[in-house]
């Protein structure tokens, strides 16, 4: 129906015998891979935007599990643990991506920790997400762009653990 309808204007366009010409033919078809060249990169860019999010909830998981080993840690041996230099360290590798996370100890009070934990890591294109740039969990030269002295990320969770 559909295609009769159509052939029925493409006759009123073109009358039996005209056809197309070279030139109309050529244009439809520049406009047709125009066309497609425009999904094309939709779905190039649809697919890294997917990777980022991805990679951006696999991050938050990972510094999720680690705030919940050192939630399961006893109080005391908390800082002692998870400082630099400590049994455990401050820096983790992640399992599920290319990175790296930092644990940060704020004892300003010393009964109720602050802990937050930043991690950076590579998205597929090679671009690394976070401060840590080389992701070895240290803070060099240039890396810290906020100036905070610390190597932040927007893949970061932070939590209060009291002293009970
Ligand atoms: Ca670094
Ligand atoms: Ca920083």
């Amino acid at each position: 129906m559909l295609f009769r309808r159509i052939k029925s204007s493409v006759q009123t366009l073109y009358p039996r015998g005209a056809g197309f010409t070279f030139v109309e033919l050529l244009l439809a078809v520049s406009i047709l891979a125009v066309i497609v060249v425009g999904i094309e990169e939709m779905f190039i860019m649809a697919s890294v935007l997917g990777d980022i999010s991805t990679n951006t909830s696999k991050a938050i998981v990972e510094a999720r599990n680690k705030l919940q080993e050192i939630q399961n840690t006893n109080f005391d041996q908390i800082v002692t643990k998870y400082s630099q230099g400590g049994d455990i360290g401050n820096t983790f590798d992640l399992i599920n991506l290319r990175g790296k996370g930092v644990v940060t100890i704020d004892q300003t009070n010393p009964v109720l920790l602050i802990i937050t934990i930043d991690v950076s890591y590579m998205n597929k294109n090679n671009r690394v997400v976070g401060e840590d740039q080389n992701l070895d969990g240290i803070l060099e030269g240039g890396e810290d762009v906020n100036n905070n002295n610390k190597l932040d990320s927007v893949a970061t969770l932070t939590t209060y653990i009291a002293k009970r």
